[in-house]
């Protein structure tokens, strides 16, 4: 046979990249290559991508399920393995009841077919509350801010970066991070681009990072005070009368808004942003004379105590600069398998309350930040028993120490995941998804947040051996399981597939009402497995799908894989508001108010601004992904190293060279780190990566226990949390220093 060149998606990051691969006769990867012929990445890789074969080849990624005996585990057959799982989760249920079992949902679910099809099915079979997530450590302000909005927490607008004439970002990275809720290959091209056809990039980051590096102008602010920067904005805009909202018919709350933003003149927030009032005047003039300007804010303006606040005024300037739903500003992608006719129920939080600290329910989920109480905490509904699902709160989460502490006390834990680390080593039963070649793969999660609308599907390349389950497989045994049914997994897709098609047909405004759902079943049967009948069901009922029939040069799966197997381009962004706005009004809720009410804390923190010493931020490196590749060798050289960045007069203040080790200390716990003094870090702030801290017993991650370094959220605070989202503050944590010489 020989070597065979195969293509497919990067499952690694949020970009999207076509990977062109090559396989040995053993089916291993040989060589990685970018796509050319992708027409969205266009051949682009980066060094992650370019060590999916090594991280797929990983001796330690775990073949076969393991199960603990006392402290160690064993390998165990899958058949032992999921009773294990059955037996346990109905002995918690019964004694404890149905929120006695929590499920955790991990980064890489949301890169993964088998987690947007199948983890709210095992969530539904619990009938649990207690469901936790990554997102109340990343996103949620978004989802928040956009449900307030625009009444879907899923209708996320992302800045038009091809069209664009004005970028202004705050709090993200792409150089590093490849970008985020804004799926883009080659993200640092499309920056470049906008500078060379003549437009500006602003970036508004308390470090000087390689993005800023690139941008025509940089904005040093200080950490978690970026609401009172946009709400500085939004006053520039409307006292010097430069407000030109295009949707004036559609949008609610403009005069609220102004009257919100009367006390935060620039010179009111200069000395707390660390922004000159010039600057900020000047930033909203250029914003609002920019013929297509997006204002686009990440990871550093959502972890933080204001989150929700900064996710909703970087829209609010979008929508006031007139730049919203139009070519060059902020868009709302048309994802191919989302059906455009469903009307969805206007968003809501606070459905339901945690039962230690009281907290609303936010998109289903309890904030991560409460897991650790809700499973120490003696009382009715604690948590006994935890799923994870592609996660590692053990090292993500605020106050990981103390949730790591937590998941040894459990009575029982199953992880769903290909290796042995500061997680799963609690758990009673690990399972592992297989290899990334032998895993289909369709971007669910993040196609819905692309710069362009784009789709593709990769198949897997490598057959799995008989008896191995796929991911999918893996996550539908364990609904079957916590339903206390058991049986066949392939119950649950016939049972979700017959109640989309019957609800489908019986929708005026979809494209196959008033057929027969029987005959629609029939139509599936040629797209593949169960998982690839249900992907070719959403693409046939979206927006560029064939309805079954109804348009025959439509959408299928089918058509999607053999006649574009590098990926099929849907256009350019395309104005869609009307499609998707889903609030009570039925227009744009300028002025929410459940945000307004949250600008009484900005009011405060005004009042009492009295700046710790010391803040601590994160970052990101183009070589990491959060905690999990640092087990790849070519990944952990040179510059990815876990070091406390601080200010270079701040070092020589307190008698630290580079190389030496300074203790951190804040309310939660106390860290040692190696220091790191630059300039691209502004006075008063520090900064360390997440994901390190590999040298707890018991895991099996040879490499990155060789480069262990030190967990940063054994310093953070999880009773800091954005109030309205339920998020995780990472950014702005007080700190003290302590060099200890070595
Ligand atoms: N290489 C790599 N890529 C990744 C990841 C990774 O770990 N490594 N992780 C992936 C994930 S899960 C995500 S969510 C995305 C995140 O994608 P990005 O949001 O682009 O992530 P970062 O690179 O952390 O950039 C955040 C920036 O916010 C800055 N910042 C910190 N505090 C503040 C603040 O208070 N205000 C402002 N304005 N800025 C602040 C930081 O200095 C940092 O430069 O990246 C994804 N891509
Ligand atoms: N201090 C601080 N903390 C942070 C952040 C920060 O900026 N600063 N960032 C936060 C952000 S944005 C995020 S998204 C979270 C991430 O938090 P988590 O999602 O909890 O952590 P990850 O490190 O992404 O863990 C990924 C896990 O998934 C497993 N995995 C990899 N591939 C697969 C697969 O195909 N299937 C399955 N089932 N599992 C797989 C890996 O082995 C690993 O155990 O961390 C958050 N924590
Ligand atoms: S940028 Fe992201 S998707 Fe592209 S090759 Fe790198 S890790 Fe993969
Ligand atoms: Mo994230």
């Amino acid at each position: 046979m020989g070597d065979r060149t195969a293509f497919r998606t990067c499952p690694l990051c949020e970009a999207l990249c076509g990977l062109e691969l090559t396989l040995d006769d053993a089916g291993a990867v040989t060589r990685v290559r970018g796509d050319k012929d992708d027409p969205f990445s266009k051949g682009f890789l980066c060094p992650k991508g370019a060590t999916l074969g090594v991280l797929d080849g990983d001796p330690d990624r775990l073949a076969e399920p393991l199960v603990r005996d006392g402290e160690a585990h064993r390998t165990a057959g899958w058949d032992e393995a999921f009773e294990t799982v059955r037996r346990e989760l109905a002995r918690v249920i019964e004694r404890y009841g149905r929120d006695a079992v929590a499920v955790y949902i991990g980064n890489p679910t949301a890169h993964s077919v088998a987690g947007p099809l199948y983890a709210s099915a095992i969530v539904k079979a619990l009938g649990t509350r207690n469901l936790y997530s990554a997102s109340t450590a990343d996103q949620m302000p978004k989802h928040v801010s956009c449900g307030h909005m625009f009444g879907d927490p899923l209708a996320i607008p992302v800045p038009d970066l091809d069209r664009t004439g004005h970028l202004l970002m705050l709090g993200a990275n792409p150089l590093e991070s490849n970008g985020s809720l804004a799926s883009a290959p080659d993200f640092p091209g499309r920056l470049k681009a906008i500078r060379e056809r003549g437009g500006k990039v602003v970036v508004v980051d308390p470090r000087r990072t390689r993005t800023a590096a690139l941008a025509d102008e940089h904005l040093f602010i200080r950490p978690g005070t970026d609401a009172f920067l946009l709400m500085a904005l939004v006053h520039t805009l409307f006292a010097e009368d430069l407000a030109a909202v295009r949707l004036d018919d559609r949008v609610n709350g403009l005069d609220d808004l102004r009257a919100l933003a009367v006390d935060f003149a620039p010179e009111r927030v200069a000395a707390v942003t660390g922004v000159p009032a010039a600057t900020i005047r000047r930033t909203a003039r250029e914003l609002a004379a920019a013929e297509r300007a997006a204002v686009y804010g990440r990871i550093g303006t959502c972890t933080q105590a204001f989150g929700t606040l900064n996710s909703w005024l970087v829209d609010v300037l979008n929508v006031l600069t007139g730049n919203l739903d139009r070519p060059g500003g902020a868009m709302f992608p048309r994802p191919a398998h989302a059906p455009v006719y469903r009307r969805k129920k206007p968003f809501t939080t606070g459905r339901w309350r945690s039962r230690v600290r009281d907290l609303p329910e936010v998109n289903g989920e309890f904030p991560v930040a409460t897991l650790a109480d809700e499973i120490e905490t003696p009382g009715e509904g604690r948590i006994r028993a935890l799923i994870t699902i592609g996660g590692n709160p053990a090292l993500s989460a605020p106050n990981a120490a103390r949730l790591d502490r937590a998941l040894a006390g459990l009575d029982f834990m199953v992880s769903v995941d290909p290796y042995l680390n500061e997680t799963t080593r609690h758990a009673h039963v690990v399972l592992p998804p297989p290899r990334p070649v032998q895993t289909p793969h369709y971007d669910i999660a993040l196609t819905g947040l692309a710069v362009r609308d784009y789709a593709r599907y990769s198949p897997p390349l490598v057959p799995l051996p008989d008896g191995r389950p796929s991911e999918s497989d893996i996550l539908a045994r364990i609904a079957l399981a916590a339903s206390g049914t058991g049986g066949d997994p392939a119950a649950l897709d016939e049972m979700i597939i017959s109640t989309t098609l019957r609800k489908a047909t019986g929708m005026p405004a979809s494209p196959v009402h008033g057929r027969e759902p029987g005959e629609l079943r029939k139509m599936l049967d040629e797209a593949g497995t169960l998982t690839e009948q249900r992907l070719d069901m959403m693409l046939r009922l979206g927006p560029y799908g064939d309805g079954f029939g109804a348009d025959p040069a439509g959408l299928t799966l089918t058509r999607l894989r053999t006649e574009h197997p590098h990926g099929l381009d849907l256009g350019a962004l395309k104005p869609r508001l009307d499609e998707v706005l889903c609030t009570t009004s039925g227009r744009v809720e300028l002025c929410p108010p459940t945000c307004a009410a949250d600008v009484a804390r900005l009011h405060t923190a005004l009042r009492e601004d009295r700046p710790p010493e010391f803040v601590l931020i994160g970052r990101r490196h183009l070589r990491s992904n959060n905690s999990w590749l640092h087990n790849v060798p070519e990944l952990v050289r040179g510059s990815n190293t876990c070091t406390l960045q601080l200010n270079a007069a701040d070092a020589a203040r307190l008698g630290v060279a580079a190389g030496d080790t300074v203790r951190v200390d804040s309310r939660t716990g106390s860290l040692e780190a190696v220091a790191e003094p630059t300039d691209t870090v502004m006075a008063g702030v520090v900064s360390l990566p997440h994901g390190w801290g590999h040298d707890r017993p018991g895991t099996r991650t040879a490499v990155a226990r060789e480069h262990a370094g030190v967990n940063v959220n054994a310093v953070t605070d999880e009773q800091e949390i954005d109030p309205l989202s339920g998020n995780a503050v990472f950014n702005g944590v007080p700190v003290t220093l302590t060099p200890l010489r070595t």
